[in-house]
């Protein structure tokens, strides 16, 4: 009987070690991945609320799937910038070889992927090159999407002040789709994104931009 106890103990370990992970390949279309991820800045340290975004993972009888790595490849997006620390719980960051870098975070319990992600753009004149509309791949599982990324720090550089909309404004009035200045996934650059920025600014979350970058 004596050589029972340590085996068992062993398995234990074992058990305790490596926790059966659900298998993140059940993710189905039924899953919510929205369409629209805004960079923030933050105030004190903290990423700006107004820029949260959430994904749910759900299998195919719409049961949440925990436990899951969810990815965003922004390498895609032209002019992007995304902070290399991420101070967003969860959210890891791989700068990468590519011109933006890869963000990862990990489902909760309730198959929840909560994201602020702090990041900007490179619009510091007018015309500076932009990101097509959606520009980010998104995949949890065997599932995919397509992302369109804003940046309310337009300029990446202060935080989001009316310097950014003033760089906004151009890209407004090219007629051209920038990314980065559709807040809202639309699809078009338009008076509702500027009054999404203007609520940015006048909020106060986005005080601060990243004190670094991946690129
Ligand atoms: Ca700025």
């Amino acid at each position: 009987m004596r050589a029972a106890i340590p085996t068992l103990a062993a398995g234990l370990m074992l058990a305790l070690a490596a926790p059966a992970r659900p298998d993140c390949s059940s993710v189905s279309f039924d899953s919510d991945f929205p369409i629209q991820l805004n960079l923030v800045g933050t105030t004190a340290g903290v990423p700006d609320a107004l820029g949260e975004t959430v994904f749910v993972l759900y299998d195919i009888t719409h049961t949440p799937v925990p436990d899951c790595e969810l990815s965003i490849d922004f390498d895609g997006c032209t002019g992007i910038r995304l902070a290399s620390v991420q101070p967003w719980a969860g959210v890891t960051v791989e700068c990468g070889a590519g011109p933006v870098g890869v963000l990862k975070a990990v489902s909760d319990e309730f198959g929840r992927v909560t994201l602020r992600v702090v990041g900007g753009a490179s619009n510091t004149t007018s015309g500076s090159p932009a990101n097509a509309f959606a520009c980010a791949i998104v995949t949890a599982g065997p599932m995919q999407g397509v992302l369109n990324v804003g940046a309310f720090d337009q300029n990446g550089g202060g935080g989001a002040t009316p310097a950014d909309v003033s760089v906004w404004l151009a890209d407004a009035f090219d007629g051209d789709v920038e990314g980065r200045s559709d807040y809202n996934g639309s699809g078009t650059v338009s008076p509702a994104d500027l009054a999404v920025l203007l609520g940015v600014i006048l909020a106060g979350g986005s005080t601060q931009s990243a004190s670094a970058y991946c690129h």
